[in-house]
């Protein structure tokens, strides 16, 4: 078993007996009140997951085991002669808790690498779909192919005690999270390159190597992957693609198929393609005022029009968050860095200004402040990966991290099925007209 695994457990051993104490001793404490409004509407606020890996305040943003963006940036290990930070350090964070030194970072990278290679048989399902399909299908059917590679469902099915499951289950997480960056740079590849498509690179880091396939050299490029791979990562535990895989993983499937859960999720206009989405409004924009940069006056009316349409503007609100998105802001100082004068980039800023005084004017959106999907696409166009149906792929190949260090917890705490309590609007009305609990 490697250190990482080892430490792993010892985190994991010790944070078992925690709970059990706490539940033992505080079980029957009651953490909110539930209300039909809340039942009817998506289940905002009400607590009823634990996820280990990160935790989001509304005001302040993600904060991974502690961390805040901006001290991930400054704390985590980089690449000689980086800014960034490498999410192989992120992964190590959210799975032991503590700041990877550069030597644990180096064995994350090392037993990525040695696990990259992709089973033809995937290549050959993403094959056999027209090359039109949309990169987030070919990348879940292509992850879904990878299932028969766990080690997970072949141990489960030969019979293991509960207590190795999070062992399988760490094994499967590490093989997919190397081989996603090959499987997701083929389906681009294919799709936009004539199918020319680039081999590894083993002796670059998990997010170089991955942009070296995809076809981007340039050093900032790089190290615009390795921002981009640390701060989609995670967001809690109640987001679509977090909780889809955690609820699947919960019914002990295993990590491919849980994963692939989160991701037809993420592949939602209102999670993880909004990013896509964005670079097609603004892009829409521009094509209908029939300018490369439209001034700020011309942004507010393209909105106000949205709004009337009964549309979304896409990157903008979020569910939890109540300020800028800390990842919007990540992105600004780098593109300040990098390209402070692409017009994408500054039209990105300028619908920054305009934008969220229109949206809390409507006087229903709870939050009109730009999230991540804002300024990622943007950021991507000015290295020339111009094709947004693909920006999705990047989220989920970076979403990994997250959600797979989350299952991993999961199984290591024993975490059992999840099953919420349901029902219909008849026994709410009754519950209503009787003014008194029922016992679920
Ligand atoms: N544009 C227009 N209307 C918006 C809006 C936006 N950006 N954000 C919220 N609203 C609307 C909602 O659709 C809702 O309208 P109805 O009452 O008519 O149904 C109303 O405002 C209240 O919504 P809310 O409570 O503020 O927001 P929700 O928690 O329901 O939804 C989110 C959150 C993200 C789905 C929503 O803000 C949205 O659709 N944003 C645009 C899509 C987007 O950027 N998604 C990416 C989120 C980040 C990610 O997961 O990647």
């Amino acid at each position: 078993m490697g250190y990482v695994k080892d430490s792993f457990k010892a985190k994991a051993d010790a944070q078992a007996k925690e709970i059990k104490t706490i539940v033992e001793q505080h079980g029957n404490k009651k953490l909110d009140e539930v209300t039909i409004a809340q039942v009817y509407q998506g289940m905002r606020g009400i607590p009823g997951l634990i996820t280990e890996t990160s935790l989001l305040d509304s005001n302040e943003g993600i904060r991974f085991r502690g961390f805040s963006i901006p001290e991930l940036r400054e704390k985590l290990p980089k690449i000689e002669g980086g800014d960034e930070p490498l999410p192989e350090g992120l992964f190590y964070l959210m799975l032991i808790g503590d700041i990877p030194t550069h030597e644990d970072v180096d064995h994350v990278s090392t037993t990525w690498a040695r696990r990259s290679h992709v089973p033809n048989h995937v290549f050959d399902v993403i094959e056999a779909l027209p090359v039109s399909t949309h990169p987030m299908t070919q990348f879940c059917a292509a992850a879904l192919a990878l299932q028969t590679e766990s080690k997970f469902a072949k141990a489960y099915t030969e019979g293991i005690s509960k207590k190795e499951h999070w062992s399988y289950v760490y094994e499967d997480a590490m093989t997919l999270i190397a081989r996603l960056p090959r499987i997701a740079a083929y389906i681009y590849r294919r799709k936009y390159k004539n199918g020319e498509h680039i081999q590894p690179d083993g002796m670059l880091d998990w997010a170089g190597n991955f942009a070296h396939m995809l076809g981007y050299e340039e050093h900032s490029f790089q190290e615009l992957m390795r921002l981009y791979l640390t701060i989609h990562a995670d967001h809690e535990g109640g987001n679509v693609s977090a909780h889809a895989t955690h609820l699947v993983g919960s019914a002990l499937s295993d990590p491919y198929l849980s994963f692939v859960a989160g991701m037809t999720g993420l592949a939602g206009p209102l999670h993880g393609l909004a990013n896509q989405e964005v670079v097609r409004w603004i892009e829409e924009m521009c094509k209908e005022l029939d300018t490369e940069q439209p001034s700020k006056q011309q942004i507010a009316d393209y909105i106000h029009k949205t709004l009337t349409e009964g549309k979304v503007v896409p990157g903008y609100g979020h569910a939890v968050l109540r300020k800028t998105d800390p990842r919007f802001t990540a992105q600004v100082e780098f593109a300040k860095r990098h390209c402070p004068d692409d017009p994408m980039i500054q039209t990105v800023w300028n619908i920054y200004e305009v934008a969220p005084p229109i949206l809390e004017g409507t006087g229903k959106i709870k939050n009109p402040w730009p999230n991540v999907d804002a300024h990622s696409g943007a950021l991507l166009k000015h290295y020339g990966l111009v094709e947004e149906e693909f920006y999705t792929v990047l989220f989920g190949v970076s979403r990994a991290l997250g959600v797979l260090a989350s299952l991993c917890w999961d199984r290591a705490l024993g975490f059992p099925l999840e099953r919420p309590k349901s029902m219909t609007t008849e026994w709410i009305k009754s519950f209503v007209a009787k003014g008194e609990a029922v016992a679920g």
